[in-house]
């Protein structure tokens, strides 16, 4: 196979929590199904999330979603911001409020570290309101740094923040 048409799986989580969060996590989905580089090919249900770290803010949805692409991880994190832009994020505070985020999760197996992107992300493992989406879709993905199984790092999780799968008619889909 020729080198440049390889592809990779990958897992990104997508949050909100401004404006209408239900409708601002489902186009930034359908912004992902519609790009030429990225072939969406599972998602998980959409989750209403206590926040974690800054708790004085509004609960979140997220959603977790795999991910087909021909990009190398520094482009697919361009494709993301730039999808995260055109949604109107603005960079404030870190972990304060958002229209959208999309954060690369895992890409395929590798460990990428350093100054603009962390894969797997350093957070991931800790995290319900990733975990639990995750475990929907994907529960027998080792997590490469850990060795562990989704599966696994939800059974040794120690958060405890509320994650509630939001009912289908909740998003039409
Ligand atoms: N994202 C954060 C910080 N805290 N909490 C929840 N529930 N969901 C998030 O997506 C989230 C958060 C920083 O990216
Ligand atoms: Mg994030
Ligand atoms: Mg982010």
């Amino acid at each position: 196979m020729n080198v440049s048409s390889r592809k990779v799986v990958c897992f990104i989580g997508v949050g909100s929590n401004t404006g209408d969060p239900v409708q601002n996590c489902l186009e930034a989905l359908d912004r992902l199904s519609a790009g030429e580089t990225t072939e969406v090919l599972r998602r998980s249900s959409l989750y209403r999330t206590e926040p974690v770290g800054i708790i004085d803010q509004p609960w979140f949805i997220n959603a977790v979603v795999e991910v087909r692409t021909t990009l190398e991880a520094h482009a697919l994190l361009g494709v993301l911001q730039g999808i995260e832009e055109r949604m109107g994020r603005v960079r404030a505070g870190k972990g304060g409020p958002r229209v959208i985020d999309l954060d690369i999760l895992l890409y395929g197996e590798r460990v990428i570290r350093d100054e603009t992107l962390c894969v797997p992300h350093p957070e991931m493992h800790r995290r319900r309101f990733v975990l639990v989406p995750l475990m929907e879709i994907a529960p027998y993905v080792i997590h490469p740094v850990y060795g562990i199984s989704i599966r696994g790092l939800l059974e040794r999780l120690s958060d405890i923040s509320t994650v509630i799968p939001l009912g289908a008619a909740a998003t039409g889909r």
